[in-house]
């Protein structure tokens, strides 16, 4: 009887250390930043009374009837954002203006004041409403920076915007993303705020425990320095934000798009970028929008540098999506599916350099369960994985993915490809994180090494991905 117990202890124990994950390392994600991660793309809608002064930034003297949209159909940009693959839209309820598209008690400049619809409009219920009906997540922007709010500058102003905040949190549903921008233009002789974040923040997880929070810095995910579209090649998703904050104190562009490699939090960047010159709608700009293939090279310097991708996509005039931006994203989504729906490495034969227990194997790294997943033993920081495709095959893209939910680990990697007689160098980086996606001239081969030259723990790798874009960047 004792002999069986001790067996099937040292059974269990074997067992154990067989499957026993590897240790997180650093800051891991919150389950709602993961879930934001898997969303990769969505939209920002700039709207509101600049769309109709040709103006980015209006000074909140603008007339309230000035926001006269001729037909808007919120559930057309819904069903556009949903079409291009986009997984949810940000709306802009208030930007620097302060001109609220809802109601809102705490302002006198808002959709109430303006004749359009006889005061009675909501574009923040009727947007939150269009995204429930297409399955899309919703989120908002609400400028902390207000040039018409009469107590902008003053201590009572925090409470202002807390409530302002608490209102759009509130009477909408769900929020995935509440987003904070940083940007305040008065000038030296201008009005100055002390924000007060800690309020700020408090109040928006006190309405959506689940949101992520969009600044400079954090909390839920980073400004990555630039609006061009462009990740730092080497993105780690972890940042230091102790003692800074959004705006002028935030750490440099060049930190934010490269984040901290021994940051103390996770703040994984956020790509926000205009399909057209400015983030408002301007007939001066349909001659401008981004073509399809600048938005592929965005796709690539975004989602394939480890961020999220914030496309903006401002309505018109008429309160719809410009037939011009709704072709460039049916373009574009038209472009990745032709280029990611087949993993032209599904069903190769995966060899690598450590094996370890039964679930981390490296064949894990094909599978499409996020949840599996290949890694080295706790103490080796580097590794290869080998991939025999059944045949010679053509591919100008190669995805790498790291098991985020574990941290961030890899620092160094490179990978090549057999030409028949010698390994050739395929493409080479630094960080992978959730997603890093390498284009490269077309190439033909039947076989794929990636090298992790190093780690900073074991490296967690759970996916690879071969592809071909229609054509080579
Ligand atoms: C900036 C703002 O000043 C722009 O107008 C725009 O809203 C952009 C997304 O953020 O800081």
């Amino acid at each position: 009887m004792k002999k069986v117990l001790l067996f099937a202890m040292i059974f269990v124990a074997v067992g154990c250390t067989a499957v026993a994950p590897p240790a997180p390392y650093g800051p891991v994600p919150t389950a709602e930043q993961l879930e934001w991660q898997k969303m990769e793309y969505y939209m920002f809608a700039h709207f509101g009374p600049n769309t109709f002064t040709n103006v980015e930034w209006g000074d909140g003297s603008e007339n309230p009837d000035i926001f006269a949209p001729t037909d808007l159909d919120c559930r057309q940009w819904a069903a556009t954002a949903k079409a291009a693959g986009m997984k949810g839209i940000i709306l802009t309820a208030k930007h620097h203006d302060g001109f609220c598209l809802w109601p809102s008690e705490f302002s006198t400049h808002t959709i109430r004041e303006s004749a359009w619809r006889d005061g009675k409009g909501d574009v923040v219920r009727e947007l939150a409403e269009a995204c429930a009906e297409e399955g899309l997540k919703f989120g908002v922007y609400v400028s902390p920076w207000d040039r018409n709010h009469p107590l902008y500058g003053t201590p009572e102003y925090n409470e202002v915007f807390a409530g302002t905040l608490r209102e759009v949190l509130t009477g909408y549903g769900d929020v995935f993303e509440q987003w904070l921008d940083g940007a305040n233009g008065e000038g030296p002789n201008g009005k100055r705020q002390q924000y007060d974040w800690d309020l700020f923040h408090n109040t928006i997880y006190e309405c959506q425990p689940h949101a992520v929070i969009f600044s400079d810095v954090g909390p839920g995910c980073r400004w990555m320095g630039n609006e061009k579209g462009i990740a730092g090649t080497t993105n780690w998703s972890r940042l230091n934000i102790e003692g800074f904050t959004p705006g002028l104190g935030a750490p440099s562009s060049d930190t934010l798009a490269s984040g901290n490699i021994h940051g103390a939090e996770w703040v994984p960047g956020e790509i926000d970028v205009s399909i057209r010159p400015g983030w408002f709608y301007s007939p001066e700009t349909d001659s401008s929008v981004k073509s399809v293939d600048s938005l592929e090279r965005i796709w690539l310097t975004s989602v394939g540098r480890n961020a999220n991708l914030l496309l903006n996509v401002p309505p018109d005039r008429t309160g719809r999506i410009h037939p011009i931006d709704s072709a460039r994203l049916m373009g574009l989504r038209a472009l990745l599916d032709a280029t990611y729906t087949d993993n032209l490495a599904a069903d190769a034969r995966v060899k690598s350099s450590v094996e370890r227990g039964r679930g981390y194997g490296a064949d894990n790294i094909l599978s499409p369960d996020y949840d599996t997943y290949w890694a080295a033993p706790d103490d080796i920081m580097a590794g290869w994985l080998e991939i025999t495709l059944p045949e010679v095959r053509t591919f100008n893209r190669l995805q790498l993915q790291e098991y985020i939910p574990l941290g961030q680990r890899v620092e160094a990697w490179h990978a090549e490809f057999w030409d028949g007689a010698a390994w050739q160098l395929l493409a080479a980086g630094t960080t992978i994180g959730y997603k890093r996606i390498m284009a490269f001239p077309d190439v033909t081969t039947s076989q794929v090494r990636v090298h992790i030259d190093s780690a900073l723990a074991c490296p967690v790798i759970n996916g690879l991905g071969l592809f071909k874009a229609p054509s080579s960047i």
